[in-house]
C-alpha cells in the first residue's frame, strides 16, 4: 500500500536484492500443521503432528490432545512476549535504580510530574530521593511476588475487572514466576488439559501486561511523558545531504542518547560534506519512542525495515532488540550502510557489534555517529534514491496530553466532554489498532482500510507500535485527514483541536505510543470505566491487531481480551487445530471475561463485526 516502499521494491537496479516479500514467497506453502498449531517439539519423543481431520494420529506420542498442543504452544507463545516487555522494562528499571544509587548517568529524570503522579498513585508520600527507591522497590516486587503483581494491578485496573482476575486466580505470581511457572506447565507431561492451560495462558497475558505496564511508565519517568506535537513520516524523512542514521528496534535507551550526542555532530558530518549534519530517522517501535518524545521521523515500520536500506541514503542502521530482521546485514552490504547491534543479547552476524551500557552511553553513541559519519564518506551517490513521500504526522497522544487537553474544556471534571461525546453517539466508539506488519497480509492494506471503515462510521481510532507506523505514512495521522471521518467525529476532533494550540483540528487516528505503551491505552479505558461505574467490557471499545506477527502481539491481544476489551486479529493464529480452544477464544471466552476474540481476515468483514460489537455495548449501556 505505501508507495516509497512499492517504488523501491520495482526499481529493474534494485532486483536482486532479497525482501522478506520474496522470502515469503520463497517459504510458500507454509506448513499446514503449523498454521494450525497441530505440531509439537517440547520432547525429543517428537516432533509429533495431529492429523487435522480428525483421522489417526489425533494424539502425540505422550497422549496428549490436539487442543492441549494448541493451548500448550499458545502459553509458550504468550510468555516469550511477556519476556520481551518485561526484559525491556527491567532495562529501563536498572537505569533508574542506578540513579536512585547515585551512580553518575548521563541519563536523568525527564519527567518529574510522572514520577510524582506514580508516587500519588501508590501512596508514597515521600521526598524525591526515598520516592524513587520506594517506587522502584514496588516495581521490582511487582516482577518477583504475588502481593506485588497484585498491588500494582489493583491500582491500575478497574475494581471490577481486579476482582474478576482474582476470582479467576489468574493473577500473576508476579512478571517472572509467572513466565517461568508458564514455560513449566508446558513442559512435557505437566498440563494437559487445555482449559486449565488457557487460564495459564491468560495469566500470563496479565504478566505481559504489567511488565510492560512498569516499562511504560517508567521510560515516561525516564524519558519524559510525550506532549501533542508534529512530525514527519515514511521514507521522505531520509535526507539526501545529511548523514542519516535510522535507529531501529524497541529499546528507547540506546537511541535516546544517540540523538542526545547529534548536536555534538552537524560540525563534523558537514566537514565530510554532508551539509545538513546528521539526520536521525526511526523504525518500528525505537523510532516511535523518539518520535512520540522527540519529535524525530519516523521512516517506516516492520515489513519494510529493509526497503529504508535500499534509499541507498542511510549510513547506519543502530539496532537494539525485537523485530530486527536478521536479512538487514545482507542488505546494508549491498551499500556503504553499516549495521550497528547494540545488545548484548542481539547480535546478528554480518553486523557490526557496539555494546551499549548506561554507563558509557556517551562513548558509545559517540562512536556510533562517527562510524555514520565515516560509511557517509564511502556513499555511492549513484545509488541514491529516495523517494519523496512523507506525510504531516500529529504524535503524543499520552494519557497525560489527552487529560491536558480535556482539562481546559473542563477543569472538575475532564472526562466529561469526552464521555458525553459517547454517549452523543459523536464519538460511536473507540477501537485501538495494534500490531506489527505480516508479509501474509499487503504491507497496511488491513490498516488502511478498517481504519477509512471504522472512521466513517465516527468511531475514534487509537493506535500503537507498528499500526502507528502505518497510518503515520499513509496521513492519517494528519488533520489533513480528517475525511475519513464521518461528520460528527469530524465535529469533535475540530473542536477538541480548539484547545491544542496548534489551531488545527486533531487527526482521525490518535498515535499512543509502541507496543509497550498499549498499557497507556489500558489506563484511560480504566479511568474513563471507573467514572462511569462499569467495567471497561461496559464500554462500546474494541481493539484490532489486524496485520500482527510477533509473539509479544499475542501477548497483548491476550491481555486485552483478558481486560474486557474485545479483540480483533486478521492474521489466522495458529491454533485452528484445535477446535475446542478456537470456541473457547472465540465464543465461550465471554462468559468468563466479558470479551472475545475475532479471527476474521477480510478487513471489510471485520470492520463489520467491530461495529456490531460496539453497537451491542452501546445499546447494553442504554445509549
Ligand atoms: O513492539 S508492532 S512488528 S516493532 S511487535 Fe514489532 Fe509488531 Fe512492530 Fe514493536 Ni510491536
Ligand atoms: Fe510429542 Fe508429547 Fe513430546 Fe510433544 S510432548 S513432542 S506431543 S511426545
Amino acid at each position: 500500500m505505501d508507495l516509497a516502499v512499492q517504488y523501491l521494491r520495482r526499481k529493474p537496479t534494485l532486483q536482486e536484492i532479497e525482501t522478506g516479500w520474496d522470502r515469503f514467497e520463497k517459504m510458500q506453502d507454509q506448513c499446514g500443521f503449523g498454521e494450525l498449531g497441530l505440531c509439537c517439539r517440547n520432547c525429543l519423543m517428537g516432533p509429533c503432528r495431529i492429523n487435522p481431520f480428525g483421522e489417526s494420529p489425533t494424539r502425540g506420542i505422550c497422549g496428549i490432545t490436539a487442543d492441549g498442543i494448541v493451548a500448550r504452544n499458545l502459553c509458550r507463545t504468550i510468555a516469550v512476549g511477556a519476556a520481551a516487555h518485561s526484559d525491556h522494562g527491567i532495562h529501563i528499571f536498572e537505569v533508574l535504580e542506578k540513579i536512585s544509587q547515585g551512580v553518575k548517568l548521563k541519563y536523568s529524570i525527564k519527567s518529574p510530574q510522572k514520577f510524582e503522579q506514580l508516587l500519588k498513585k501508590f501512596n508514597l508520600n515521600l521526598d524525591f530521593e526515598k520516592g524513587l527507591v520506594e517506587l522502584l522497590k514496588l516495581a521490582h516486587k511487582a516482577f518477583t511476588s504475588l502481593e506485588g503483581a497484585m498491588f500494582w494491578l489493583e491500582k491500575t485496573l478497574t475494581a471490577k475487572r481486579f476482582a474478576k482476575l482474582k476470582e479467576l486466580n489468574v493473577i500473576p505470581i508476579g512478571v517472572d514466576p509467572t513466565i517461568r511457572e508458564t514455560l513449566h506447565r508446558t513442559h512435557m507431561g505437566t498440563d494437559a488439559d487445555y482449559k486449565n492451560l488457557l487460564l495459564g495462558a491468560i495469566k500470563c497475558s496479565l504478566a505481559d501486561f504489567l511488565g510492560m505496564d512498569i516499562a511504560s511508565n517508567l521510560s515516561d519517568v525516564l524519558l519524559g511523558i510525550p506532549k501533542l506535537k508534529f512530525s514527519i513520516s515514511n521514507l521522505g524523512v531520509i535526507n539526501a545531504k545529511a548523514v542519516n542514521i535510522a535507529v531501529h528496534g524497541h529499546n528507547p535507551l540506546v537511541s535516546t542518547s544517540i540523538l542526545e550526542m547529534t548536536p555534538f555532530f552537524h560540525e563534523k558530518a558537514k566537514e565530510a560534506g554532508a551539509e545538513d549534519g546528521v539526520n536521525i530517522v526511526g523504525i518500528c517501535c525505537t523510532g516511535t519512542e523518539l518520535l512520540l518524545r522527540n519529535g524525530i521521523p519516523l521512516a517506516t515500520n516492520s515489513a519494510s525495515q529493509e526497503i529504508a536500506v535500499l534509499t541507498g541514503a542511510l549510513d547506519a542502521m543502530v539496532v537494539d532488540v525485537q523485530c530486527i530482521m536478521p536479512s538487514l546485514a545482507d542488505v546494508c552490504e549491498c551499500f556503504h550502510t553499516k549495521l550497528i547491534t547494540t545488545m548484548s543479547i542481539a547480535k546478528i552476524p554480518g553486523a557490526m557489534h557496539v555494546e551499549f551500557e548506561p554507563e558509557t552511553a556517551e562513548e558509545t553513541a559517540s562512536k556510533i555517529i562517527e562510524t555514520a559519519i565515516e560509511a557517509y564518506k564511502s556513499r555511492n551517490r549513484k545509488l541514491v534514491d529516495i523517494p519523496n513521500i512523507c506525510q504531516e504526522t500529529m504524535v503524543g497522544f499520552s494519557p497525560e496530553a489527552i487529560f491536558e487537553l480535556l482539562l481546559k474544556i473542563n477543569e472538575k471534571e475532564p472526562l466529561k466532554p469526552f464521555i458525553d461525546n459517547v454517549v452523543l453517539g459523536k464519538i460511536f466508539g473507540i477501537v485501538l489498532f495494534a500490531g506489527c506488519n505480516n508479509y501474509k497480509v499487503v504491507q497496511d492494506y488491513n490498516f488502511i482500510n478498517m481504519a477509512k471503515e471504522l472512521a466513517r462510521h465516527n468511531i475514534l481510532l487509537v493506535a500503537t507500535g507498528c499500526a502507528g507506523g502505518a497510518f503515520g505514512k499513509c496521513g492519517f495521522l494528519s488533520p489533513s485527514a480528517l475525511h475519513i471521518c464521518g461528520e460528527k467525529l469530524q465535529e469533535v476532533l475540530i473542536e477538541l483541536g480548539k484547545y491544542t494550540g496548534f489551531n488545527r483540528p486533531l487527526p482521525p487516528v490518535w498515535h499512543m505510543g509502541s507496543c509497550v505503551d498499549n498499557s497507556r491505552v489500558i489506563r484511560i479505558l480504566s479511568a474513563i470505566a471507573e467514572t462511569l461505574e462499569v467495567d471497561i467490557s461496559d464500554l462500546p471499545v474494541a481493539a484490532s491487531a489486524p496485520e500482527l506477527m510477533s509473539e509479544k502481539s499475542i501477548a497483548i491481544g491476550t491481555y486485552a481480551v483478558s481486560l474486557g476489551v474485545t479483540t480483533h486479529i486478521g492474521v489466522t493464529p495458529q491454533v485452528l487445530g484445535g477446535r475446542e480452544v478456537t470456541e473457547v477464544l472465540t465464543n465461550k471466552i465471554t462468559e468468563i471475561l466479558d470479551a472475545k476474540f475475532i479471527i476474521e481476515t477480510d478487513p471489510f468483514i471485520a470492520s463489520q463485526k467491530i461495529i456490531e460489537h460496539i453497537s451491542n455495548k452501546r445499546k447494553k449501556l442504554g445509549i
